[in-house]
């Protein structure tokens, strides 16, 4: 049995089933408290209530020699295991599909130092993104990634999944940031790359092969990474709009006008922002509604300066005609209201039925074309509704389809056409979330036949036997 509707035909793998030997040896190694074996329903089951696997051993080690140590029994023995962050991913990739361990970083939860001149933290895996981002803030400093599920994500799951977020555009992609990792290989081997040099050109730059692994490769337990100065002014402006083409306009003239300052350009329809409204309660500060809307987020060093360039921005939007209405955050709790409605659109439509995600790269002029044919598509499936919204300064799109309960029929009207559609646009299958259990067998569409052969040699070659996250990332069904 395994407990994902969406691939009746996936079969387990020929992996060992755990015996109480091999629970007396894991107890050995991390000790009582280290091991659970009732009520893992939370680790089995991921944050969308869309997969969930039949683990019965969940093992958190407190060091990264009990990683190491976990890790080789695993090995030797041939059981399968799934490295668990925050579990707050959104393909499948965090849970067990089958009875896979679930290896958690939870304990592994140490912020070991801050440097506060050079602006670099060393901290493990486990930490808790916004416990990391707090930490930080104490001494003027921010971590160059925020995501909504910051108060549940680690900072290794983040690394894992190569996760985007909100402050892309600002601080770039977070492998930039990444100065040094320590990781896990599955024989047991550990890989110490902990540097806290930003310059360092002496060769393969290993690490980068674990971050957006997925778990696939080894565990990662600690990174050093490089710290943007916390912004003393953020401010914020949200914008309506008539149509997508406008949007556009109105993310090209606040690229124009706020240049260095800006630092999120989030879109939503107006789906999204009626789903907020009414599911969660956040009322949009416009009076009006509108099809589309534009959020723009400027952090700087100096409020004067900052609010004088936002406020000529929102002037020349309105000359341009591309927004009919806009408002600017007032104070911080406004603003912060403002980017809570962005933040909680996942969340408001998980409360409303299954939900089929899509987090796609695309040339900006084809982001919302996509949404609209998809819409076409479901229009005879009771219930189903879909919407767009994400982060327009990295041309990446949050396409959501929503149905009352699962559907096969609706997943088929909807896949595989979005993959190829994406494919033939020359876009990107997964823009930030990761490939997991639910993308694996589309690779294909995003990755050429050569890179996929090199990422199987490369698996081969850290992974021989194959017990790390089977059934993700890559494609099983070849
Ligand atoms: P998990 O979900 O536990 O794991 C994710 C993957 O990483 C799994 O394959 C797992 O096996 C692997 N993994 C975890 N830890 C390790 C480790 N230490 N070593 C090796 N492998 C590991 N994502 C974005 O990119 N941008 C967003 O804006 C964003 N917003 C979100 C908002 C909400 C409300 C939610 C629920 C999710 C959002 N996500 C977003 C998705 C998710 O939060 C990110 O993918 C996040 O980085 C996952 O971190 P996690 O600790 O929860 O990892
Ligand atoms: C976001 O940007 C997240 O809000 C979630 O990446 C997107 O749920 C989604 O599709
Ligand atoms: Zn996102």
């Amino acid at each position: 049995r395994h407990g994902s509707r969406m691939f009746p035909q996936l079969k387990r793998g020929s992996f060992n089933r755990i015996t109480d030997e091999d629970v007396n040896r894991f107890t050995g190694i991390v000790g009582e408290t280290g091991i659970k074996t009732e009520e893992l329903d939370h680790y089995n089951t991921d944050w969308l209530n869309t997969v969930s696997g039949f683990t019965e051993l969940v093992i958190s080690p407190k060091s990264v020699e009990e990683v190491a140590a976990v890790l080789r029994h695993c090995n030797e023995r041939r059981l399968a295991v799934v490295p668990q962050g925050g579990n707050t991913g959104l393909v499948g990739g965090s849970n067990p599909v089958f009875d896979e361990i679930v290896l958690s970083l939870e304990r592994l939860n140490n912020i070991s130092h801050i440097d506060p001149y050079a602006g670099i933290v060393e901290c493990e895996a486990g930490v808790i993104l916004q416990n990391l981002s707090d930490k930080v803030g104490e001494h003027g400093y921010t971590v160059p990634l925020d995501l909504g599920a910051r108060g549940s994500c680690f900072i290794g799951g983040n690394l894992a999944t190569h996760a985007g977020g909100l402050r892309v555009v600002r601080y770039g992609q977070l492998r930039g940031s990444v100065l040094g990792m320590r990781v896990v290989l599955p024989d047991g081997q550990i890989l110490d790359g902990r540097s806290n040099m930003r310059k360092d050109n002496t060769g393969y730059d290993i690490k980068q092969l674990f971050i957006g692994s997925e778990g696939t490769l080894g565990v990662i337990t600690d990174v050093s990474l490089l710290l943007p100065q916390s912004p003393v002014s953020v401010n914020m402006a949200l914008l309506g709009c008539d149509s997508f083409d406008d949007v556009i306009k109105c993310y090209r003239l606040s690229r124009q006008c706020l240049g260095e300052i800006v630092s999120a350009c989030e879109f939503m329809d107006s789906l999204c922002m009626t789903s907020v409204n009414d599911i969660l309660g956040l009322a949009s500060p416009l009076e009006n509604s509108h099809k589309f809307y534009y959020l723009v987020e400027t952090s700087g060093m100096n409020m004067d300066h900052d609010m004088e360039k936002l406020e000529t921005c929102i002037e020349k939007v309105f000359e341009s005609g591309c927004a009919t209405d806009g408002v600017m955050a007032a104070s911080k709790d406004q603003a912060r209201h403002m980017m809570s409605l962005r933040e909680n659109i996942a969340p408001a439509l998980k409360a409303v039925g299954f939900n089929y995600k899509y987090d796609v790269s695309l040339p900006i002029q084809h982001m919302y074309s996509l949404v609209e044919q998809i819409r076409n598509k479901i229009r005879l499936t009771e219930g189903a509704f879909s919407v767009g919204y994400g982060h327009l300064g990295d041309n990446n799109l949050h396409l959501n389809v929503i149905t009352p309960h699962y559907s096969a029929q609706a997943l088929s009207l909807i896949e595989p056409f979005v993959y190829e559609e994406v494919s033939r646009l020359k876009g990107s299958i997964s823009a930030e979330h990761g490939m997991g259990l639910k993308k694996a067998n589309y690779l294909r569409y995003s990755k050429d036949p050569s890179m996929i052969a090199m990422m199987r040699s490369l698996k081969d070659v850290f992974d021989p036997n194959g017990i790390m996250n089977p059934y993700k990332l890559l494609p099983w069904n070849d």
